[in-house]
């Protein structure tokens, strides 16, 4: 407790200084410690060219996959990769540069997520551009990244979202591409370095607040849970364990913790190091975290022990207390407010229907049928939520209550702002069982998708899925380029464009490779 009191005295000081400063110093001294930090990666003055990787590059295995046999999947496919073109073409035209369109109002959209850092779209959007092999539209957007791409700001960022968002992005499009954008994409990493380690670990040299309504000052558990993946490659790229260290120590923080029945509530203060209020939910505030505890252990060649059993007790403990079946019939993940249940699920948390499938196959005690049969159950609640809506298309959130199953009941939840989650596990549950149905289902979303939500100027959101004629929010949002075309093009695409033996995706949908320990261990013999 000292040295956090210490270290907040410190930033608080620090802070104080810097806001004495004139833009131009403080600009400065970014510059100075970018450079500081540059060097240091480089492992002192004299090492290597500036920016490149410590690792030779290694070819990416299915960063390109076949064609589809059949043709009518082929088609379906080709429809798909026609609709990324008329997102990114009219990004492009009416917000190039900034973070998101507008869609209607045909103009740039910012959100105060990335503060003043721009070009989020450009950064979600070029793994798929890649993927898809939009060969020319990759390479403006990489040229974009190498002219513009900014982190020398002075903003209040959301941690999470820059991190899944650029971090991600910018470490897929460097895996995927290898060569060709090397330099540049390491370069920004160490940018991206240098201030994560400013915004996320505030006793090393910045200033971090939690957001003023999270239960009494706590952190956030999907946000301080989701930055493993990415720190983890951040230190394997750059050779400098600081970045893996700082996140495999909250995990430990939290395995430490006790839990009520089990569970993680969403908040943690991180002052007394106590949970804040026991809510619990698969949905918003808690869901990546779970999905990185277990993507941590795949992604590590499944070495990483501790990620595999706290995600398997987290499973056990989330079929024991939130897990239900409707009178109906459908298995649906509730959420948990101090020991009583509220019988609602989020659109964001079918996404815990392709976690099932995937952490299927390390069940412990024989339950692998189980935990696919569970991911299958998901999907088809999921897919209720969709079918049971006038325009086929998931409402933000819905409920098992008061003589409804899978319906919104709230004027405040029945929008669908192009979220990827129902998409995201019928792919999934398509790569793990290959029955059709996933593809249908996929392919009514695309249909309604085009009905509803494609407008001259791109993709927009629609305020109430329920009533018979648009509504439009009027936001493309960046994901819908980065998760929900990504996933909708690898549902209708085969098995070898992304391997799941190779490739884990952040929760943003950005394609990481495992590391195999067989290339680690040849690497380390070659060195
Ligand atoms: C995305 O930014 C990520 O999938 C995140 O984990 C949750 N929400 C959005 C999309 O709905």
């Amino acid at each position: 407790l000292e040295r956090i009191r210490a270290d907040h005295e410190r930033a608080l000081r620090e802070a104080k200084e810097t806001l004495q400063k004139l833009p131009e110093e403080i600009r400065r001294d970014i510059r100075q410690d970018k450079e500081k930090l540059l060097q240091d990666a480089r492992g002192g003055k004299d090492a290597g060219a500036p920016g490149l990787p410590r690792r030779l590059f290694r070819q990416p295995v299915g960063a390109v996959g076949q064609e589809p046999a059949d043709p009518i999947v082929r088609q379906r496919r080709g429809k798909i990769k026609e609709m990324m073109e008329h997102a990114w073409n009219n990004y492009k035209r009416y917000a190039w540069g900034l973070n998101e369109l507008k869609p209607i109002s045909k103009q740039g959209h910012s959100s105060n997520l990335f503060g003043n850092i721009q070009g989020a779209t450009i950064v979600d959007a070029l793994d798929t551009l890649y993927i898809m092999e939009m060969k020319e539209e990759f390479k403006e957007a990489k040229e974009w990244v190498e002219k513009n791409l900014d982190f020398n700001v002075n903003a209040e960022i959301s941690v999470f979202e820059v991190n899944i968002r650029f971090v991600g992005g910018l470490l897929s499009a460097y895996y995927l591409s290898g060569e060709e954008v090397r330099q540049y994409h390491m370069c920004c990493l160490i940018d991206a370095h240098g201030y994560f380690l400013y915004f996320s670990f505030p006793q090393h040299s910045g200033i971090g607040r939690n957001w003023p309504w999270a239960s009494g000052g706590s952190s956030i558990l999907a946000e301080f849970g989701t930055l493993h993946l990415e720190f983890v490659h951040l230190s394997h790229l750059s050779g400098n364990p600081v970045f893996a260290e700082k996140v495999m120590n909250i995990r430990k923080v939290l395995n430490r913790l006790d839990k009520p029945e089990g569970l993680y509530p969403n908040y943690l203060n991180p002052s007394s190091g106590q949970w804040g209020q026991h809510h619990v939910s698969i949905g918003g505030l808690g869901d990546s975290f779970y999905e990185y505890l277990l993507k941590a252990w795949l992604m590590s060649d499944k070495a990483d022990e501790e990620g595999k059993k706290m995600y398997y007790d987290a499973v056990q403990a989330i079929e024991t207390h939130l897990i239900r079946k409707s009178s109906g019939g459908l298995t649906y993940i509730a959420e948990w407010k101090g020991g009583l249940l509220e019988h609602k699920m989020g659109h964001l948390t079918c996404f815990a229907g392709g976690m099932f499938a995937l952490g299927a196959d390390g069940a412990p005690d024989d339950k692998t049928g189980h935990h696919i049969e569970l991911g299958a159950e998901i999907a088809r609640t999921c897919h209720e939520s969709y079918d049971r809506t006038s325009m086929k298309l998931g409402p933000e959130a819905f409920r098992f209550d008061g003589g409804v199953e899978a319906i919104a009941t709230r004027q405040n939840e029945k929008y669908y702002i192009l979220r990827p989650e129902v998409i995201e596990t019928y792919m999934y549950m398509w790569r793990l069982t290959h029955d059709p149905k996933y593809r249908e289902w996929g392919w009514e979303a695309v249909e309604a998708l085009e009905k509803h939500c494609r407008v001259d100027g791109g993709y927009s959101g629609i305020r109430d899925v329920y009533h018979n004629h648009e509504n439009h929010d009027d936001v493309q949002q960046s994901f819908f380029l980065s998760e929900t075309l990504k996933y909708l093009y690898l549902l209708f695409s085969e098995d070898d464009l992304l391997p799941f033996e190779h490739w884990v995706f952040n929760t943003e949908a950005h394609p990481l490779p495992i590391l195999h320990k067989d290339d680690e261990n040849k690497e380390e013999n070659e060195k």
